[in-house]
C-alpha cells in the first residue's frame, strides 16, 4: 500500500488534480491519460454514494490516478466507509473546529494514532496482503499511507486553523475558496485583500506545522500563482467543467462559419 500522491508532495514535488463528478469508471480510466497526479470523487456535491465510489477508485487505481474522495460530511460512516473501499485519502468539506477534526483524526487514523474501527478492507487485500498480517505493521501503514485533509471553507476554521493544521493525524489542508469568500463576506471575489490575507494565513499554518496544502482554482493562472506562492497543490476546475468546454469549442468552431443555417 503505497500513496504515490504523498510520496511525491513530501518530497517536494508539486501535484495536480481536478474534482471528479461525470461519473462512470471510463470517465476516470480516461483521465488516466490526462497527466492529472489524482482525481477527488466529489460525494459532497457530486452524486455518487459508496458502492458507484468504490468502482471509481478501482478505475483510478487501474491508471495509477490517485483517488482521494471528498466525504459528504463530517461523520463516522463517511470517514470509515470510503476508507475502507480504497480511498487512499480523504477531504473533508466545512470542517469548523478543533473537535471536528480531532474527530475525524479518530475516526481515520488507526492506534495509537486515533481509533479507526478495525478491518482488512481492499487496501489490505482483504487480509491477503503481507503488510496486514501483522496488525501493527497494519495500522502504521494505513496511517502513513493515507491522507486526512479538512477543508479551510469557513470563517470559523481560518480563525482555528492553526490549531487545526497542528493536531497529529491532519495530514493537510485544502482550501475551498468559493465557500471561503462567501464566509468572508466577498463571494468569489479572490483578489480582496481579506481574501488573500486569509490564503496566506491557511499556507503559513501548513508550512510552520509542516502540513500540506491543498487549493481549488478554476482558473490556470491562479493555479500557477498559487503553486508560485508556494502551495503543494492545485486542484483545477472539475472534470464536467472540461468535458463540456472541450466539446463545446468544437462545436462552436465549426457552427461559427458563415452562410450555414444550422
Ligand atoms: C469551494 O471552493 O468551496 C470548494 O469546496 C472547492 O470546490
Ligand atoms: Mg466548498
Amino acid at each position: 500500500m503505497k500513496n504515490n500522491l504523498k510520496e511525491k508532495l513530501v518530497s517536494g514535488g508539486k501535484a495536480i488534480g481536478t474534482f471528479f463528478e461525470v461519473g462512470g469508471e471510463t470517465a476516470v480510466e480516461g483521465l488516466g491519460y490526462t497527466g492529472l497526479d489524482y482525481i477527488i470523487i466529489d460525494t459532497e456535491h457530486g452524486p455518487f454514494e459508496v458502492e458507484s465510489t468504490m468502482g471509481l477508485i478501482r478505475a483510478a487505481e487501474l491508471k495509477e490516478l490517485v483517488p482521494l474522495v471528498r466525504i459528504k460530511d463530517v461523520s463516522r460512516p463517511s470517514v470509515l466507509k470510503n476508507l475502507d473501499i480504497g480511498a487512499i485519502g480523504l477531504v473533508v468539506p466545512c470542517v469548523e473546529t478543533v473537535e471536528e477534526a480531532k474527530s475525524l483524526v479518530e475516526w481515520a487514523k488507526y492506534y495509537p494514532v486515533g481509533k479507526r474501527g478495525f478491518f482488512t478492507a481492499r487496501k489490505a487485500g482483504f487480509g491477503y496482503e503481507d503488510f496486514s498480517r501483522n496488525v501493527m505493521e497494519y495500522f502504521k501503514t494505513c496511517n502513513r499511507e493515507t491522507l486526512l485533509i479538512p477543508q479551510c471553507e469557513t470563517k470559523r476554521c481560518l480563525d482555528n486553523i492553526e490549531a487545526i493544521a497542528a493536531l497529529e493525524g491532519v495530514d493537510g489542508i485544502f482550501i475551498g475558496p468559493y465557500d471561503l469568500s462567501v464566509g468572508l463576506g466577498i463571494p468569489a471575489q479572490f483578489n480582496e485583500p481579506v481574501f488573500k490575507e486569509a490564503i496566506a494565513r491557511i499556507l503559513k499554518a501548513c508550512k510552520d506545522s509542516n502540513k500540506l496544502s491543498f487549493i481549488f482554482t478554476a482558473d490556470p493562472a491562479m493555479a500557477i500563482g498559487y503553486l508560485e506562492q508556494g502551495f503543494d497543490s492545485v486542484t483545477i476546475s472539475t472534470d464536467i467543467a472540461f468535458y463540456i468546454a472541450g466539446i463545446k469549442s468544437m462545436v462552436d468552431g465549426i457552427k461559427n462559419q458563415e452562410g450555414w443555417k444550422w
